[in-house]
C-alpha cells in the first residue's frame, strides 16, 4: 500500500482522492460515495447490488488512468495494434479479476469489511457476461488477459449481445432453457461511446456503372442500414500499467431510420424497424460446433466485422497515415470462420470506399488477416447456401467471386489439371445447391494458418485443409492454446496459490514455468499433507455448494471425478456414464466389494436443438437418480449434475478435482482447455491422445496421466477397416449388462424407449467410438482406484501435474503469436496524469 501511494505521488495524483486512492479508507470513501452520490441511496436502504455497483464502480475508476492512458498511447504511437475478432467472449465476471489485476484485493476486502460486508458475498452478486458457448470464447478472454498482462496494444472486437448463452435448468433430469438477461440490473464495467458508431449496410443490389474516368464502379444499395454502437470494456493486465480494450458493438437503428413512415403517421412500420435492427445483437446463437446457416447468424458476424474494420481504418487514418499502409497499424487475427467475412469486406472498404485498385487492395488484405482453426468436426465446417448470401451481401459475393477466379489461375498453374485439388480449394462449392466456403475465404485472404494444438493442427495439414497446406505450406503454424494463470488458479484457488508462493516465491504468476520450482517438494510428506489439505478444503466447499444448489449430500474424501464441459456426443459423457453403471453393477453383484468412494461430477450445457445431447444429460441425471438412491450402494457413488455450467461456476468446480475427465475420441477435440485448467489445479487426468492432452501428457510424464483408448489413427484404420460397434456389445459381458439396462428401462421406471435414439446409435452406428474403447476405459479407471488408495503417491502425482503445467499459460501462447505471426512487440504504458492533459 505505501508502495502504491508513492507510485501515484510520483505521478502527482491526489493520494487519497476519492477515485484514485488504494489505501482502505480512500476505497470506503469511494464506495460511499458512489452509493450517495451517483445512485441516490444510503446505507440503510442500499441493496447488495447497490453495493456491488458502487464497489464495482470504485474499481473501474482506478482502472481509467490506465485505461486512457493505454489507448492514447496505442493511438498517437507507431506500435502496431493488435486485433482480435471473435463472435464470442466468455469472460467470467470482472470484479475479483480487476482486483486481482489492480492488487487491491486485500484492501478491497478490508474496506468492504469495515462497511459491514463481505467481499465474497458481493463478488458472487456479479452476473457475469456469458457471450460466448464455450472453449472458443473463453480462449478469446484468456488472450486477452495475456495480451494486455505482457503489455501488448490490443483491442478485442465482437459483439454487445443483449442475451448472452441462455441459463441452464434441470426439470426431471432435463435440461431447460431460461434467456439470459444478464444487463438487467446495469453492468458497471462498460462505458457507451455513442459517438463511436459505424453504418453496416445490409442486402440490396449492387448498381454498375463507368464513371467519368472511365472506371468501374460498384455502387452498393442497401436494402437497409443498421447502425453499431461501441461499447467498450476495459480488461486490464497484471499488476502492469496496460488496459487494454474489449470493444462490443450493439446494433441500434440508424437516427434517420425510416423517418419518413413516422412522419407519415405509419408509427407501427418505424417501430418494427427499429426491432429489426436491434435483433442483429440481440441474442448469441447457442450451438457450440454445429452452425446453423440461418440469415440472421450470418447479419451478425457481417455486423460486427464491418464496424469494426472501419473503426480500425478510422483509427490508423487518424493517425495520419496512409490507408496503404493499414496492415503497418493493425495485425487481425480471425477466430476461426465466424469473422472471416471480414476479408471481403476489406476488400470492399479498400476498393470502393477508398478507391483503391484491386492488386493494391489485396496486398493489404492479405497482410493484415490470420486465421485460427478450432474444430475439425465436418458439421463445424461454416458454409453459407449462396443465394441466402446474395440476399444479405450482394457486393462481397461479387468479391468473392473475384478473389476466387484469380485464386483459381494460380491453383491451375500449380496443380495443373487436376480438377479435385480446384474443387477443392475453390471458394465456392457446388452441390444441389451453390453454397460459400468459409474455411477457403480464411485460407486464401490469410498470411498465417494455425491449429490450437499439436496434434489438431497436424490433423488438419492432413485432413481438412490438406489442399491449402499443399498449396501454401509456409502459412501454416501451430499455437497451442493456454490458460491465464491469474483467473484460474489465483483467482479461483487463493489457497493453492498461497501455498504454492509459500514455496517458491510470487513471480510464477507472470512466469508459469517457475511451478517447476515445485517439484523438489513432490516427495516431501509435509508438502504432501499441505497440498492435499488444501485439496480437501477446496472439495468441502464444493460439496457446500452441491448441498446448497441441489440439496445434496456428497462426501468430501471422495475421489471427486469432474467431467466439465459443453455436452457433445464426441466428448463422450455417456462413456462416463457406461462406467458409472458398471461400477454400480460391481457392487450389485457383490455389495461388500471393496471399492474407492467416488463423486462423478457432471456440468455442461447441450445446445437447445441438439436432440441426443440433451438425451445424454437426462441419462446422467437417471442414472444418478437410481445410483445415489440405491440402499446398497451406501454413498459409495454418488453421481451430480451441476446446473448450468459457466465460468462463475467452473471457478468454484475446477479446484476441486481429483480426477480431469478428457476422453474425447481421438482426433475430435481440437485442443481443450479445461484440461488444462483442471491439471493446473492438481487434478490427474484420464484422456485419450487427443488435443492437447498429448502434449500435457508429455509435459507431466506418462506415469502421471492415465492414458487409454484408441489413438486418431486407429480411430481412422478401424472405421476404414468396418467398424461394428455391435461386435463389442456381443462380445463383452459387462458391456452387454450396461447397455440393457439402459435400454431395458432399468434407469427410466421400465420406460424402453426413452433412450432407444442413444442406445440404438451406440449400437449400430458409434461414429464416436464409445464401444471400442469401453473396455479400456474401464480398465484405466481401475488402476485410477488403486492410484487413488496410495494417498502419498497420489499427492505425489498431483504436485508433479501443478509443477509441470507452465507450458499452458496462455502467455506462451500469446507470446508465440506475438512472435511467430503478428510480429509485435510489448509497449509498456506510461501513465498521464489527468490533471495536466488539455
Ligand atoms: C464452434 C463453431 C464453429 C467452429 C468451431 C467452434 C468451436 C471450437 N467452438 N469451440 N471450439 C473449441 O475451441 C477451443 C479453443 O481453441 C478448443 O480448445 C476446443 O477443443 C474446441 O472444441
Amino acid at each position: 500500500i505505501e508502495e502504491a501511494a508513492a507510485e501515484q505521488v510520483k505521478n502527482n495524483i491526489l493520494v487519497e482522492d476519492a477515485r484514485t486512492g488504494l489505501s482502505v479508507d480512500a476505497l470506503k470513501r469511494a464506495i460511499s460515495n458512489n452509493l450517495f452520490y451517483v445512485q441516490g441511496k444510503y446505507p440503510e436502504i442500499a441493496t447488495r447490488n447497490d453495493y456491488f455497483m458502487a464497489i464495482s464502480y470504485a474499481v473501474r475508476d482506478r482502472m481509467l488512468q490506465r485505461w486512457t492512458s493505454s489507448v492514447r498511447q496505442y493511438i498517437s504511437g507507431k506500435n502496431k495494434i493488435v486485433s482480435y475478432l471473435s463472435a464470442e467472449y466468455l469472460l467470467g465476471p470482472h470484479l475479483a479479476n480487476n482486483l486481482i489485476n489492480l492488487d487491491i484485493y486485500s484492501q478491497m476486502e478490508q474496506a468492504v469489511k469495515e462497511l459491514g460486508f463481505s467481499l465474497d458475498w458481493l463478488i458472487d452478486k456479479e452476473v457475469e457476461p456469458g457471450l460466448g458457448n464455450g472453449g472458443l470464447g473463453r480462449l478469446a478472454a484468456c488472450y486477452m488477459d495475456s495480451l494486455a498482462s505482457l503489455e501488448v496494444p490490443a483491442i478485442g472486437y465482437g459483439i454487445r449481445y443483449q442475451f448472452g448463452i441462455f441459463e441452464q435448468a434441470i426439470s426431471d433430469g432435463w435440461q431447460v432453457e431460461d434467456t439470459d438477461n444478464w444487463l438487467r440490473r446495469g453492468n458497471p464495467w462498460e462505458i457507451a461511446r455513442r459517438e463511436i458508431s459505424y453504418d453496416v449496410k445490409l442486402g440490396g443490389h449492387v448498381q454498375r456503372y463507368i464513371d467519368e474516368k472511365g472506371k468501374l464502379i460498384n455502387n452498393w444499395i442497401p436494402g437497409w442500414v443498421v447502425k453499431g454502437v461501441a461499447y467498450d470494456t476495459p480488461i486490464l493486465g497484471y499488476k502492469v500499467n496496460t488496459a487494454n480494450t474489449l470493444r462490443l458493438w450493439k446494433s441500434e437503428a440508424p437516427r434517420t431510420f425510416d423517418f419518413q413512415s413516422f412522419n407519415a403517421g405509419e408509427y407501427s412500420n418505424a417501430v418494427n424497424q427499429k426491432i429489426i435492427c436491434e435483433n442483429i445483437s440481440k441474442v448469441l446463437y447457442p450451438n457450440d460446433e454445429q452452425i446453423e446457416g440461418k440469415k440472421l447468424r450470418l447479419q451478425q458476424q457481417y455486423f460486427f466485422v464491418s464496424c469494426s474494420l472501419q473503426d480500425m481504418i478510422n483509427i490508423h487514418l487518424r493517425s495520419g497515415d496512409k490507408i496503404e499502409n493499414f496492415y503497418e497499424k493493425f495485425v487481425v487475427q480471425l477466430n476461426d470462420t465466424h469473422p472471416s467475412i471480414g476479408i471481403a469486406e476489406m476488400m470492399r472498404l479498400l476498393l470502393d470506399v477508398h478507391r483503391m485498385e484491386w492488386d493494391d487492395a489485396w496486398k493489404v488484405t492479405t497482410k493484415t488477416f490470420a486465421y485460427t482453426n478450432h474444430t475439425l468436426l465436418p458439421e463445424a465446417l461454416e458454409t453459407w447456401d449462396l443465394e441466402l448470401f446474395a440476399s444479405v451481401l450482394p457486393r462481397h459475393l461479387d468479391i468473392i467471386y473475384e478473389i476466387n477466379k484469380r485464386f483459381l489461375v494460380d491453383v491451375t498453374l500449380k496443380f495443373f489439371g487436376n480438377h479435385q485439388k480446384i474443387d477443392s480449394l475453390s471458394l465456392i462449392g457446388e452441390g444441389r445447391r451453390k453454397y460459400i466456403k468459409m474455411a477457403n475465404l480464411a485460407s486464401v485472404g490469410s498470411f498465417a494458418i494455425n491449429g490450437v494444438a499439436s496434434l489438431h493442427t497436424e490433423l488438419l495439414k492432413k485432413t481438412v485443409l490438406k489442399d491449402w497446406y499443399e498449396f501454401s505450406p509456409e502459412k501454416f503454424s501451430n499455437k497451442t492454446n493456454g490458460v491465464t494463470p491469474r483467473r484460474w488458479m489465483v483467482l479461483s484457488n487463493p489457497q493453492l496459490t498461497k501455498l504454492i508462493t509459500s514455496k517458491i516465491g510470487d513471480t510464477w504468476i507472470k512466469h508459469l514455468e517457475e511451478l517447476k520450482g515445485l517439484e523438489k517438494y513432490a516427495e516431501d510428506p509435509e508438502f504432501q499433507q499441505a497440498w492435499m489439505e488444501v485439496k480437501l478444503e477446496q472439495k468441502k466447499k464444493l460439496t457446500r455448494k452441491i448441498h446448497g444448489t441441489l440439496g445434496m449430500i456428497v462426501n468430501p474424501e471422495s475421489l471427486f471425478d469432474i467431467q466439465v464441459k459443453r455436452i457433445h456426443e464426441y466428448k463422450r459423457q455417456h462413456l462416463n456414464v457406461l462406467h458409472i453403471i458398471t461400477l454400480y453393477n460391481r457392487i450389485k453383484r457383490n455389495p461388500d466389494i471393496d471399492i474407492v468412494p467416488r463423486t462423478f461430477i457432471f456440468a455442461g450445457k447441450s445446445a437447445p436443438g441438439y436432440r441426443k445431447a440433451k438425451l445424454i444429460i437426462k441419462l446422467i441425471n437417471a442414472v444418478g437418480k437410481v445410483v445415489n438412491n440405491d440402499p446398497d450402494v451406501k454413498d459409495r457413488l454418488k453421481v451430480v449434475f451441476y446446473p448450468n455450467y459457466n465460468v462463475t461456476n467452473a471457478q468454484k468446480i475446477y479446484p476441486a478435482a481429483d480426477l480431469s475427465e478428457q476422453i474425447s475420441t481421438a482426433g475430435k477435440e481440437a485442443s481443450g482447455t479445461g484440461n488444462m485448467k483442471l491439471s493446473l489445479n492438481g487434478a490427474l487426468t484420464v484422456g485419450t491422445l487427443d488435443g492437447a492432452n498429448v502434449e500435457i501428457r508429455e509435459c507431466v510424464g506418462e506415469e502421471n496421466f492415465f492414458l487409454f483408448g484408441l489413438t486418431a489413427d486407429e480411430v481412422e484404420k478401424t472405421k476404414s477397416e468396418g467398424y461394428r460397434p455391435w461386435e463389442y456389445y456381443k462380445n463383452n459381458k459387462y458391456l452387454r449388462e450396461v447397455i440393457d439396462q439402459i435400454n431395458d428401462g432399468y434407469f427410466s421406471q421400465l420406460d424402453q424407449l426413452i433412450f432407444k435414439e442413444l442406445t440404438d446409435s451406440l449400437l449400430y452406428d458409434d461414429q464416436f467410438m464409445v464401444l471400442a474403447d469401453y473396455q479400456s476405459y474401464v480398465e484405466i479407471q481401475d488402476k485410477i482406484d488403486e492410484a487413488f488408495r496410495d494417498k502419498s503417491n497420489w499427492a505425489r502425482m498431483s504436485i508433479l501435474n501443478t509443477a509441470r503445467m507452465g507450458k499452458f499459460s496462455s502467455d506462451r501462447s500469446i507470446r508465440e503469436y506475438c512472435n511467430e505471426i503478428w510480429k509485435v512487440e510489448s509497449v509498456p504504458v506510461e501513465l498521464i496524469d489527468p490533471s495536466k492533459t488539455s
